[in-house]
């Protein structure tokens, strides 16, 4: 129950801040993940996407665009995103040499996905169009999940997923009170807002 409250607080305090976050959600890696919508019809290149994540901090952890190396990784993390139905920018490119796709972000930075884990849906990447595609972005529908090569903007892009590193249990003594200061802060935020 407490842990439960903990993590509750923890959401709420994450979707207080700009953009609308829906869930932050733990591996069994250690990692948090987060998806973040634009929202209001707004739409970020992948560049500021990258940004606002590198911007983000979760338990202690600063954020980055989340870079996938394992197949349990990409699978726990489209268990999550089940409910969130929408294609979201991830931590690749191939801008340096066209089809060379790396993770240019996070503690993968520099890597070749090739040489690990990939997702990529059928026929992708396939640089579609007359500006090329160069950023990578993920989805998952159900059971349709997978990897796109996709312009630097899109419609069809509605957010970015964050990945944090490595989180620390807080111990609940000094989680508790930092939780109802959370939720005290937000009752605070909505009785100003009302106002
Ligand atoms: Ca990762
Ligand atoms: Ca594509």
């Amino acid at each position: 129950m407490w842990k439960s409250l903990v993590l509750g607080a923890a959401a709420l305090l994450t979707a207080a801040s700009a953009n609308a976050a829906t869930a932050t959600w733990s591996a069994g890696n250690g990692h948090s993940y987060e998806v973040v919508l634009f929202g209001n019809g707004s739409s970020l290149t992948w560049e500021q996407s990258r940004d606002a994540a590198a911007a983000r901090s979760f338990g202690g952890q600063t954020g980055h665009l989340a870079t996938f190396t394992t197949k349990d990784e990409w699978a726990f993390v489209t268990g999550a995103l089940n409910s969130a139905k929408h294609d979201l920018f991830l931590g690749a490119t191939d801008t340096e040499a066209e089809g060379i796709w790396k993770w240019v972000v996070g503690p993968e930075a520099g890597t070749l996905l090739s040489d690990g884990y990939t997702a990529w849906n059928r026929g992708e990447p396939n640089d579609h169009g007359r500006g090329g595609e160069d950023y990578l972005a993920g989805w998952s529908y159900g059971r349709n999940t997978g990897w796109n090569d996709m312009p630097g903007r899109h419609t069809a892009i509605k957010g970015y997923l964050v990945e944090y590193g490595s989180v620390a249990p807080v111990p609940l003594p000094a989680a508790l009170p930092l939780a109802l200061a959370a939720i005290g802060a937000l009752a605070g935020l909505r009785r100003l807002r009302r106002g």
